[in-house]
């Protein structure tokens, strides 16, 4: 066991001549070209490769590291992921773009030009799957052992166009060029099974060890991904899979009498269940696919875990110490009881024993507040599909409820409401129960997220197991999100603070602080956000047509479009700025470009609605010559990571304007003020953890509280009577319903107007005014340049507690309980 031999790169001591050779070397023989006959995607590749052999070489350390110190492993099993794309970052964590730079340049090709080919993978809808990307940056950052598990999706989140100011879906078919970062791993294949029936065990008569005869079996192929940590050894790996037929799938009799399509119609139903994505953001469709995703997930994941613990230990009675998995919201849930399946049935574990080993091993964080985004699914549709699993959840609810009942004797109602079944016509199993009946620690994603679940959602729980109940806030990665995405900023910090340590100890950043009242400073803090803004118009106008002005407020909301989020308020607001204009053109106005960005589940329709009424603004002031020498609107399609990176370090102001207690934690609003934007919010998710930090004065506070929202909807709310009391809202509304944006046909955008008058479920007329004049306050700020740089240079200096490595070292020690494992050169 030479060191030779297993290390065929050295990584230490690798220089530029080591790079370019290795360069050359991986354009011949795994392209099979040259430099002069080589393409974009072959340079592309080339360089993906060679930069992504570093990292092998790093990975192959640290399973060795892990496999000599047998420590307690984080297992992170989430539905979805944005990692966002490779390429940048790899350099970065490599500290290789040094080299690259100058070979590129020789070469005569740019950077640039190549990262073009570098498709992110979009497995994930928004916010959930970015955070559990930003956390498994930090658990490898943090030298944390750990394993992510996800779903290779063959399509990701649908890419989003505009026809006619319409959202249009288009497949995400990421892997056209080939995905130079991931690794098939085919020999750690699992098998699943679904459908079926199942029987009596003659080991255990009459006992509750059963057996599962599926009525179909899939394969699960595992394909990872290198997670690298910064300014560290570590690279953990994401593990993905794919859903490939079983060899017995291949229906030779049908091929063998000519029905060739037929013969593979088994192949192509097991293969669906990787196929696509379910594009829906905290609402749930619940539909069959779904669930047969979840499961899939589940199943081989937790086979793999198995087989993982068995490699160093053995028996049952360690696994909850070596193996801790985090529930990423309700998608994975199912886990519970497949564990429970395994241990009783497979391995014949005693049944109170395995409850013991499983509700030691799983926690589970939850990240919403809506009660339509808790996953239920209809128990007659289980039992169809996971028969045995069916009766794990009933067995699992018997000895629940006898707790239930010996904690409170002769009440009925409480059993009824903290079932995992829920009665009526359609019997439903509602999976956040198991979730929390099935683990050690709950914890919610930000302070009043985790406050009002215990107050309501999960109240009955929250008094029953007050212990369970944790908070840890999220965090965004300031690797990707300030250094990769804002260079010049970050180089201004470095040079004011002395070094890089920020980048791994983001608390650091309050050293800015001392710089907020130096000229200087703020003249270089204005000149990077200017120099931010000037790239963002480039691109914007390259994406959209429309020119804008590099030194007008640039007002930002990026985000999946969701009625709670209140795009609409955000609307009203520039209508109300458009009305104004033409009623008095010849006053001065504070120019001012909003841009909005996010994508609308496909069978949202409200929301495609309000996504084509507000390209019809668009449409409206941007080529109205009184109204656009003010105001522009912009809306370039397709909002991802990647056009996060570019919009984020440009914007002054981030709009937070959820109606309070609906977003639960939010980390858009984060990576933004740590971007030196100003917030314009609600007191809501981790809003208010922002303002408590940036201080009151550094943030645009307005609109109800949780409480008042809360106490309005109770005593009845009355859109309509606001529309008759505020007469801006009232003309901001007649604007949309006089056809004004839709060439004078008033029927176009009624059903907005018409959902804003009767319903207003989030309550945005309520919150209109208020809004509207906190934005006159944040005109009056800007038109202060020195106050606004100071309290763009504080929001940064005070927001590094938002840094997802603390959010990993807070899951560490209250939940995870796990310990780093360094990793030598
Ligand atoms: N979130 Br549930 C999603 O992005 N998708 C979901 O299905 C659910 C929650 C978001 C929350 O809306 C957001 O407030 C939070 O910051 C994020 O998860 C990460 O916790």
């Amino acid at each position: 066991m030479t060191e030779a031999r297993h290390r065929p790169r050295r990584t230490v001591g690798d220089s530029l001549e080591d790079f370019e050779r290795d360069l050359i070397s991986n354009l011949y023989y795994q392209r099979g070209t040259t430099i002069e006959s080589a393409s974009g995607p072959d340079g592309y590749h080339t360089l993906a490769v060679t930069v992504r052999d570093r990292l092998v070489d790093r990975y192959a350390r640290t399973a060795a590291a892990h496999y000599a110190a047998n420590p307690r492993f984080v297992y992170y099993l989430s539905a979805e992921y944005l990692l966002g794309r490779q390429l940048r970052q790899n350099l970065l964590y490599t500290d290789t773009e040094r080299w690259v730079r100058p070979i590129a340049e020789d070469l005569g090709v740019s950077l640039e030009a190549l990262e073009v080919y570098d498709v992110e993978p979009g497995l994930g809808n928004g916010g959930l799957g970015r955070l559990a990307a930003c956390l498994l940056d930090s658990l490898a950052t943090l030298d944390i052992p750990a394993v992510g598990y996800g779903i290779r999706y063959e399509f990701g989140i649908f890419k989003q166009t505009f026809r006619d100011g319409r959202q249009v879906e288009r497949p995400d078919d990421w892997t056209f060029y080939g995905n130079p970062w991931e690794f098939p791993a085919p020999d750690d294949r699992q098998l699943v099974g679904f459908y079926g029936a199942t029987q009596p065990d003659p080991r255990d008569p009459g006992g509750l060890r059963r057996v599962w005869v599926p009525g179909e079996t899939v394969r699960g192929e595992p394909r990872h991904m290198l997670v690298p940590g910064y300014g560290t050894q570590t690279v953990n790996i994401i593990r993905l899979w794919q859903a490939r037929a079983s060899r017995e799938s291949f229906d030779l009799a049908r091929f063998g009498v000519g029905q060739y399509v037929e013969a593979v119609d088994d192949i192509v139903r097991a293969e669906n269940i990787s196929k696509v994505l379910y594009p829906d953001d905290s609402t749930e469709p619940g539909r069959e696919l779904r669930l047969k995703q979840q499961y899939f997930l589940v199943a081989c994941s937790l086979r793999d875990i198995i087989r993982r613990y068995r490699l160093r230990n053995s028996g049952w009675e360690h696994f909850a110490d070596k193996v801790v998995i985090q529930l990423n919201d309700t998608h994975p849930v199912m886990a519970v009881t497949e564990l429970m399946r395994l241990l009783v049935d497979e391995h014949g574990v005693g049944w109170d024993e395995a409850w013991d080993i499983t509700r030691r091993t799983f926690n589970y964080t939850c990240h919403t507040l809506l009660p339509e985004a808790l996953e239920t699914w209809p128990v007659r549709l289980l039992e169809r599909l996971l028969p045995r699993h069916m009766e794990i959840i009933y067995a699992i609810n018997h000895f629940f409820l006898e707790e239930v009942r010996a904690a409170y004797p002769g009440d009925t109602d409480m059993p009824r409401r903290m079932s995992i079944i829920q009665e009526g016509d359609e019997r439903r199993v509602r999976m956040a129960h198991l979730a929390v009946i099935g683990s050690t620690a709950v914890n919610g994603v930000a302070e009043l997220q985790t406050k009002l679940l215990a107050e309501t959602t999960l109240h009955d729980f929250a008094v029953l197991w007050p212990e369970r109940f944790h908070n840890v806030t999220n965090g965004v990665t300031p690797r990707r999100f300030l250094r990769m995405a804002n260079p010049r900023l970050s180089e201004l910090i470095t040079g004011a603070l002395g070094d890089e340590g920020w980048l791994t100890d983001l608390e650091r950043l309050h050293g800015l602080g001392t710089h907020a009242d130096d000229p200087d400073f703020r003249a270089a803090w204005r000149a990077v956000k200017r120099q931010n803004k000037g790239d963002l118009a480039a691109a914007v106008e390259r994406a959209t047509g429309v020119l804008i002005d590099p030194d007008a407020l640039a007002d930002v909301m990026i985000k999946r479009f969701h009625e709670y989020k209140r795009q609409q308020l955000k609307l009203l607001h520039v209508i109300t700025m458009m009305n104004r204009i033409r009623a008095d053109p010849q006053a001065t106005y504070v120019p001012r470009t909003v841009l909005f960005g996010g994508k609308a589940a496909p069978g949202y329709l409200a929301m495609k609605q309000l996504i084509e009424l507000v390209n019809a603004v668009a449409g409206v002031v941007n080529t109205d010559p009184v109204l656009a020498r003010h105001l522009r609107v912009v809306f370039p399609p397709d909002y991802n990571v990647t056009k996060a990176q570019f919009v984020i370090p440009a914007a002054d102001l981030s709009e937070q304007i959820s109606l309070a207690g609906k977003e639960a934690s939010g980390t858009g609003n984060m990576k933004l003020a740590l971007n030196g934007a100003l917030t314009i919010g609600t007191l809501d998710g981790a809003n208010i953890e922002i303002r408590d930090r940036v201080g009151a004065d550094n943030f645009f506070l307005f609109g109800m509280d949780a409480q008042a929202a809360a106490d309005l909807r109770r005593s009845g709310y009355s859109p309509r009577a606001y529309y008759e009391a505020d007469f801006e809202l009232r003309l901001a509304v007649d604007t949309i319903a006089s056809g004004a944006f839709a060439k004078g046909d008033r029927d176009a955008f009624a059903p907005v107007v018409d959902a804003m008058l009767h319903r207003d479920e989030y309550m945005a007329l309520a919150d209109y005014r208020a809004y509207v004049d906190c934005q006159d306050t944040v005109e009056q700020a800007w038109l202060d340049t020195e106050r606004w740089t100071r309290m763009s240079i504080l929001n940064t200096a005070r927001c590094g507690f938002f840094s997802s490595d603390r959010t990993v070292r807070e899951y560490c020690e209250r939940i995870w309980k796990v310990d780093p494992v360094r990793v030598n050169p």
